[in-house]
């Protein structure tokens, strides 16, 4: 096999976008799986950009230059992984919550559901709370998905779920929260109904929810 992998890696380090799609495209086509290009090539070198920028050997525009390739290589991806023949399994409501300009861990979440074969409404970064709000009249989803990434901004968590209260919807729909500083404690603490580590398992969570709020066990 070659050495494809490495090569998108040390593309997204350099926030080259061009060069980690067409790095994608070529795993693609050597036949390697998607699941493995956005595991041991993209989210492995996140998480090696994340270190860098934590002890300062990355800066801000660096970063944010890598995010953007980051979401190029998401992009080729996303109709492969996203791709379902299954009806609507759900509707799901997603966005960063106000505050955080994070997306890349949203973006992840927004392609797992809709691989399971749910319907995705996403509303971005930086959401406000009556945003989600007026949304959840409006789309009526099952679930809906906050993302924070920043310690900061996990108290938006709290006011969209109290906005969500005080607006009567809050018992209709099922919140899963999600992101680095967020934990089952915290989220079951501000009113959530659960949490989920990573994108796979939050489909997983949300499936649980859903078929525990129909009062059933899910089976599959
Ligand atoms: C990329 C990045 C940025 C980019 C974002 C670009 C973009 N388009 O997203 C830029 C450069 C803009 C940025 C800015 C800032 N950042 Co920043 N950033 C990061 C970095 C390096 C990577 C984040 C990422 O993409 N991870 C990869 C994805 C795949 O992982 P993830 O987001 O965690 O998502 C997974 C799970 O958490 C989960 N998940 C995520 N969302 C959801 C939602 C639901 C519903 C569920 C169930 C699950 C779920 O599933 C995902 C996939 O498995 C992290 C470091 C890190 N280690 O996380 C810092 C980090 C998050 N940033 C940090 C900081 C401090 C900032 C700034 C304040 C810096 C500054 N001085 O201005 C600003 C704030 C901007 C703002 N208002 O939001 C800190 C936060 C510290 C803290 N605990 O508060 C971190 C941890 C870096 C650090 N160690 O200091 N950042």
């Amino acid at each position: 096999m070659s050495d494809i992998l490495p090569q998108i890696a040390q593309a997204l380090q350099r926030g080259d976008a061009p060069g980690v799609g067409a790095g994608v495209q070529e795993a693609l086509d050597q036949g390697l799986s998607p699941r493995d290009i956005l595991d041991k090539a993209l989210v492995a070198t996140m998480a090696v950009i994340g270190h860098k920028f934590k002890n300062n050997e990355m800066y801000m525009p660096e970063v944010m230059i890598a995010a953007r390739a980051m979401n190029a290589g998401l992009e080729i991806l996303d109709p492969i992984l996203s791709r379902s023949g299954a009806s609507a399994r759900g509707k799901l409501l997603l966005g960063s919550v106000r505050g955080d300009l994070h997306d890349v861990g949203k973006n992840m979440v927004s392609m797992m559901f809709r691989g399971a074969g749910f319907k995705v409404i996403d509303l971005g970064v930086d959401v406000a709370e009556d945003k989600f709000v007026a949304a959840v009249h409006e789309h009526r989803p099952d679930v809906v998905g906050l993302s924070a990434l920043l310690t900061m901004t996990l108290s938006s968590m709290e006011t969209t779920l109290t906005a969500l209260k005080y607006a009567g919807l809050r018992d209709r729909v099922v919140v899963l929260c999600g992101g680095a500083p967020v934990t089952e404690d915290f989220a079951l603490r501000v009113g959530a109904d659960g949490y989920a580590p990573d994108a796979a398992s939050a489909v997983e969570r949300a499936l649980e929810l859903m078929a525990q709020r129909r009062g059933e066990k899910w089976t599959e």
